[in-house]
Order: structure tokens, then C-alpha cells, then sequence
């Protein structure tokens, strides 16, 4: 057989690959300009770097009009983002999430779709003292963003998985693993003396100086609950389970859910499984994985760099040929496993060791106070009582966790003070719901999600109803653009933003996170949205087969076609 030669596409670094070259390693002039006092704003190409000490600067949209009215540059601010392998903190941190959020920020958490903690509203001069507040609480935003492996993420119910302790130290391992070796971000924020003459093949021995083409993403999930998408990721990790034992992970590889608009080049994909490897070895097969990426990815077109579109270039096959080789070993063949939901399960639920695990409802992941619900307070209530973990969920919730039966009542008894909610008083819609930020900080949105799902559930809320579908799961994710920071195409039902009040609607996914949905109509508002549903709820209420999933039954029902790769999604 002869060997494909695998070549990374050609064509002209992109802006950003110059940047980063340019950048010594992370440096760019960071440290001088958040010194700068006469802008609240930082050039360009230092915010690109920006990314990769997890931060970027934005601007408030709501008040971009007013502020270009009177000439006033614009409202800038920064989001910081932690990284937090595994979406897990302790109470300790919690407090200080919680008080950083007040003291730095606008007052609000945001819990992510992978796992960890957002701080939006940052003024520049505030930065340094909310990293340090976090690095002091031994977290820190170090590849939170940029052109590295992301927070990885894993399984997030304890009482799902006796194996969660275990697969969560193997995020954490991998998230350390994988961590930018620069001391940059030590430089620019905590004080630290640059020293001089490190050579540069010792500074970034797997990444090198230009880093990833792109982002890069890493999941592990544990079936039967796919709670982390695991299909969506760049590199997934599905554990298997023989005998009450974890004795390694399937590997799939090129998934991801960015899109451009009538950019048919770009399409969410699904990774593809194509092996099996014992624990020990994941490790050393994430960073093969991720230096095929670097050395084949997109450099050109930033569109196109992500690793899907490197596996769909190369082919899978050859992509897995050339992991072997660089691994010196091959993958055993990958273990059968199911999936059967890939959203959260709510309220009490004993785990191992006898502890408790309490899953609370947030709505689009904003941990707020608002004049009727002290969902903030409420929970630093608890972070002080707390001797457990706090998980934070893929799907935006968090979970109160390892909680002895003597402290269930005391926090129970929290719960009701503050009205915190276990989502079961909601309808399961509600429950199963995700909304990327989007406005007001989100730069790319192109229209509301976090701010605009839940008036809309209400609404769709009264169909449900008179179909009698209150306790049926249907996932439902909303984005303010195709960069699908929801996983809308994972979406039993999706809304994507195309303009103000303006979204695309998706069809069709699995309910475990297997299958891509489709689009069903195009660029419709909310008169036209009630509408299809008032046509599709009721249909499915009396057509479907018993325990058939919303997203199985349109396909099967002939309302939209299956996606079958992301190659097709666009037909
Ligand atoms: Fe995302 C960019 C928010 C999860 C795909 N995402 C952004 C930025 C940073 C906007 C930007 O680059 O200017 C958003 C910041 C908004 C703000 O105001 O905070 C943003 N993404 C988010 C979060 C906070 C959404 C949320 O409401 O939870 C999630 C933070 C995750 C984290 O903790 O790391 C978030 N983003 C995702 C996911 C879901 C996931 O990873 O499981 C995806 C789809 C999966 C994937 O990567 O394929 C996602 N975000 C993107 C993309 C499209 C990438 C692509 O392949 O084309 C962008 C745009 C980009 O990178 O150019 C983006
Ligand atoms: Fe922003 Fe688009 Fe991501 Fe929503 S999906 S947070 S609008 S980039």
C-alpha cells in the first residue's frame, strides 16, 4: 500500500499566526498596555493574545449607540474566563468567584457550556487584581481562550458515576498536561521576572511558537449520560465501564459546532470513534492528537482550521495511520457503549459513599440576584456551609456536591429560604434549555439568546401545556450566531441568531448528543416560531411512538431530513 503524504493546506499565514509569532511566546505588550490609563481599550493585536491568558476585551453593545452619539469611545470591558478542568470548585472558591464577581465585575457569574466560571464587565484597570484573586484561590484563566486546548471537560454527576473521581482526575491531568509551558501569563499578571536564554524548543516544546492553528477542545464523557457532548469535542473521551471498573476510553476525534452562514465550507461535525486505549496511555494520545493539528491544520483561513475540518481533509483513516505512528503503538479496537441523554438530572440523588448530590436549575447559566429570586446569595449561603464541591454542569446548571446527610438538611433548608430550584417545578423543556451570552457582551452575536430563551420558553411554555408534554425532555439551545457556543446543532429544537429577533431554526438532533440536526426554516421571528410549534408539539404529542424523542420523531416523521455527517448538514 502506498502511504499518504499528509500536508497542511496552502496559502498565507493568517493575521493572527503573525501575531503570534511575533508575540514572544504570549508577551505581545500586555504588561505595558493595561498599564495605559488613556484608553479603557487595548490595541488589537494584544487582545488576540489577550485570549490565551483567557480574557478578551469587549465592548457593552447596549450602549454602543450612545456612546458613538457622544463621541465617547466605546463602553470597553473584559470578560475573564477560568480554567476549571472538569467544571469542578470548592466552596472556598465559590466565595471568591462570588465576591470577585461584585468587587471587579457586574455583579453576575456566568457558568459555561464547558464547565467554569465567567466574569463579564471588567474595567482594564481592575484585570490584574481579579487574576490574582483567582490565582490566589489556586484557579487560574491560563488557555481558558485562545489557540490551545480549551477547559477540559468531564462527566459531571457524581451520583451518576461512581467512576466521576476517577475520570475527573484525568481531566485534570490532561488539562495540566496540556497547559502552554510560557511564563507570560506569570509575567503579565502575578509579577513574575521574565528570566532570559531559554532556548526556544525547551519554551513550548509541544505547541512551538505558533501554538494551534485554532482552538482545540477535549471532553469526557461517561454513558450512559453524555452530559459534556462528547461528540462535539475536538478530541473526545468516552470511559468504559467492565465489571464496576474503568479500564480505559474509546477516542473520537473531529467534532466541533462552528459554522459560518451561508458558508457551505464551514458545517458542525461530529467526532468519529475510531479506537480504544487504557488509561494510562490518553495522555500521550491527546498530545499526538494535537500535534497532528499543529502541524496539519489551517493556518490560512481561520474558518477552517479547526481539526474537523483537518480529519474530513486528510481522511479519518489516514489521520488514525498517522496517530499511530506518532504514538509507536496502535489503538485496540473500540468497545461497544450507549448513550441515552446528554442533558442534566435534577434534585437529590444519592451517590457513592452515601453522600448527596443536589442538581440546581440555572437558567442560562447566569448566577444573578434579581428583585424576586437571591439566586446568588442564596448559593455564597450555601458555598459558606458547604464542606463539598460545587460541579458546574455542560448544560450551564451546577451541581451542590458530596454532601453528608446531617448538612442535606441545612442546606435544604437554604434552598427553600432562597427559592433556589431544582427545575422540577418548571416544564422539562425549561429544564433541558441552553442560551449562549450573546448581547450585550458577546461581540459575534448577531441576535439575543441568555437574555431572549427564557421569555420565549414562556411563550412556547403554553404549548406544551395544552399538548400535554410538561415532563417530556426536548433539548432546546439557543445562540446569538453560528459559532454555536450552545451546541445549538446538538439541539433537539435550535435557534440560531441570523439578525435582532431574527434566528434560523434546527431540527432533528438525537437526544444523546449522536446525531446533528438540520435547518427547518430560515431567518424567522417570534410570531413564525410559535407558529411552527403550535403545528409541530401537538403532532408529536399524538404521533409519537412510546418513549420516542422529539428529535428521533421528526426525522421519522418525515418533517426533516437526518443528518448524517456534518458534511451533509447544509443539504
Ligand atoms: Fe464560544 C467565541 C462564549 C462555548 C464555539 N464564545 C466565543 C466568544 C469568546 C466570542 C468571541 O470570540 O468574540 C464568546 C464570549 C461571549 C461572552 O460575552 O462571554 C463565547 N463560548 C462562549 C460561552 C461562554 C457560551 C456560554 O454561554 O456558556 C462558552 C464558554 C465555554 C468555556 O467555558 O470555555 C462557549 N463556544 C463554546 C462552545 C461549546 C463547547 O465548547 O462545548 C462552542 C462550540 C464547540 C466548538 O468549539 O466547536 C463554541 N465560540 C465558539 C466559536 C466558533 C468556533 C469555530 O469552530 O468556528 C467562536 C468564534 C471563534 O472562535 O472565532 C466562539
Ligand atoms: Fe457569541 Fe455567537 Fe458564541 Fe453566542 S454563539 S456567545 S453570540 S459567539
Amino acid at each position: 500500500m502506498v502511504k499518504t503524504i499528509l500536508t497542511a493546506p496552502e496559502g498565507p499565514p493568517s493575521d493572527v499566526e503573525e501575531i503570534k509569532i511575533k508575540s514572544d511566546y504570549l508577551r505581545g505588550t500586555l504588561k505595558e498596555v493595561m498599564l495605559d490609563r488613556l484608553s479603557a481599550g487595548i490595541p488589537d493585536d494584544d487582545n488576540r493574545l489577550m485570549k490565551h491568558h483567557g480574557s478578551y476585551l469587549q465592548d457593552d453593545r447596549d450602549l454602543r449607540n450612545e456612546r458613538q452619539k457622544q463621541k465617547l469611545e466605546p463602553a470597553y470591558q473584559f470578560m475573564l474566563r477560568v480554567r476549571l478542568p472538569g467544571g469542578v470548585a470548592t466552596s472556598e472558591q465559590w466565595l471568591v468567584m462570588d465576591e470577585l464577581a461584585d468587587k471587579y465585575a457586574n455583579g453576575t457569574l456566568k457558568l459555561t457550556t464547558r464547565m467554569t466560571f465567567q466574569l463579564h464587565g471588567i474595567l482594564k484597570w481592575n484585570m490584574k487584581s481579579t487574576i490574582q484573586g483567582i490565582n490566589a484561590a489556586l484557579m487560574d484563566t491560563i488557555a481558558a481562550c485562545g489557540d490551545v486546548n480549551r477547559n477540559v471537560m468531564c462527566a459531571a454527576n457524581p451520583y451518576q458515576s461512581e467512576h466521576h473521581a476517577e475520570v475527573y482526575e484525568w481531566s485534570k491531568q490532561l488539562s495540566d498536561y496540556l497547559l502552554p509551558r510560557t511564563r507570560a501569563y506569570y509575567e503579565v499578571w502575578l509579577d513574575e521576572e521574565k528570566v532570559a536564554g531559554t532556548p526556544d524548543a525547551e519554551v513550548e516544546p509541544m505547541y512551538g511558537p505558533t501554538y494551534l492553528p485554532r482552538k482545540f477542545k477535549i471532553g469526557i464523557a461517561v454513558p450512559p449520560t453524555n452530559d459534556i457532548d462528547v461528540f462535539s469535542q475536538d478530541l473526545g473521551f468516552i470511559a468504559i465501564i467492565e465489571d464496576n471498573k474503568l479500564v480505559g476510553f474509546n477516542v473520537a476525534i473531529g467534532g466541533g459546532m462552528g459554522m459560518s452562514h451561508g458558508d457551505k465550507a464551514t458545517y458542525p461535525q461530529l467526532a468519529k470513534v475510531i479506537g480504544f486505549v487504557t488509561p494510562d496511555k490518553i495522555q500521550d494520545l491527546a498530545e499526538k492528537v494535537i500535534t497532528i493539528q499543529r502541524d496539519y491544520g489551517n493556518r490560512s483561513v481561520r474558518k477552517n482550521a479547526r481539526f474537523k475540518y483537518t480529519v474530513d481533509r486528510l481522511g479519518l483513516e489516514n489521520v488514525k495511520e498517522e496517530l499511530e505512528n506518532r504514538l509507536g503503538w496502535s489503538l485496540e479496537e473500540a468497545k461497544p457503549f450507549t448513550f441515552d441523554h446528554n442533558g442534566d438530572r435534577y434534585g437529590w440523588e444519592k451517590g457513592v459513599g452515601g453522600k448527596w448530590n443536589l442538581t440546581l436549575f440555572i437558567q442560562g447559566g447566569r448566577v444573578a440576584d434579581y428583585d424576586d429570586y437571591k439566586l446568588k446569595t442564596g448559593l455564597r449561603e450555601i458555598a459558606k456551609i458547604h464542606t463539598g464541591a460545587f460541579h458546574l454542569t455542560g448544560n450551564q446548571n451546577v451541581i451542590i456536591a458530596n454532601v453528608s446527610s446531617q448538612k442535606k438538611k441545612k442546606i435544604n433548608e437554604l434552598v427553600e429560604k432562597y427559592g433556589l430550584t431544582d427545575g422540577k417545578h418548571y416544564s422539562a423543556i425549561r429544564r433541558s434549555s441552553i442560551a449562549c451570552v450573546a448581547l450585550p457582551t458577546c461581540g459575534l452575536a448577531m441576535a439575543e439568546a441568555e437574555r431572549y430563551l427564557p421569555t420565549l420558553l414562556d411563550k412556547i411554555e403554553e404549548i406544551i401545556d395544552e399538548s400535554g408534554l410538561q415532563d417530556k425532555e426536548i433539548n432546546i439551545r439557543m445562540t446569538g450566531c453560528p459559532n454555536g457556543c450552545a451546541r445549538p446543532a446538538l439541539g433537539e429544537i435550535a435557534f440560531i441568531g441570523k439578525a435582532v429577533g431574527k434566528y434560523n431554526m434546527y431540527l432533528g438532533a438525537a437526544h444523546d448528543g449522536s446525531r446533528l440536526s438540520k435547518m427547518y426554516r430560515e431567518n424567522i421571528g417570534e410570531e413564525e416560531i410559535l407558529s411552527e410549534l403550535r403545528d409541530l408539539l401537538p403532532r408529536y404529542a399524538k404521533e409519537r411512538l412510546d418513549g420516542e424523542h422529539f428529535g428521533d420523531y421528526v426525522v421519522r416523521a418525515g418533517i426533516i431530513k437526518a443528518t448524517t455527517d456534518g458534511t451533509n448538514f447544509h443539504d
